[in-house]
């Protein structure tokens, strides 16, 4: 059982979180106006390569290094020192703002994933065709 008392409004008190602190910020929601790039392939990762942020490109590349052509990718820094993971289209994908966040059309709708861990996460299971279902069996988009 911790010591720790539930503030009734929660304040960011600085400094915290040691060395990692300017990467791990506890904000949410976008700060300005910034557009994803999308390129053409099945998916579209958004990531930088930080421990976590190279996972998924490293899975990727084991894909595709065993023949597996539809594990094509385009991958899209996301300067976490400069904000990019703040901009409306970086949090439209992963309320987070955290990376990796990964996206494919492949489906009927895209299917955002992010932060293993979570509900959805950036694993193969999380292509258009893994994508969580309602009991009826219908498709439906997962935002992660
Ligand atoms: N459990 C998550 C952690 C993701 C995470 O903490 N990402 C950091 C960089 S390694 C991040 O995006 N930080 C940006 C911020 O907090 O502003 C995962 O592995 O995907």
């Amino acid at each position: 059982m911790s010591d720790y008392i539930f503030p009734k409004v929660w304040k960011w008190e600085q400094p915290s979180g040691g060395q990692f602190a300017s990467i791990n910020r506890p904000i949410a929601g976008p700060t300005h106006d910034a557009e994803l790039p999308v390129g053409k392939h099945p998916f579209q990762l958004y990531s930088l390569a930080t421990p976590n942020g190279q996972k998924v490109s490293i899975m990727f590349e084991e894909l595709l290094a065993k023949g597996h052509a539809d594990a094509e990718y385009d991958a899209w820094p996301i300067r976490i020192g400069d904000g990019d993971q703040f901009g409306r289209g970086f949090v439209a994908i992963n309320p987070n703002s955290k990376i990796p966040a990964l996206v494919t059309a492949a489906g009927p709708s895209p299917c955002a994933s992010s932060s293993p861990g979570q509900s959805s996460s950036t694993s193969p299971r999380n292509s258009a065709n893994s994508c969580p279902r309602p009991a009826s069996g219908a498709r439906k988009p997962c935002r992660g």
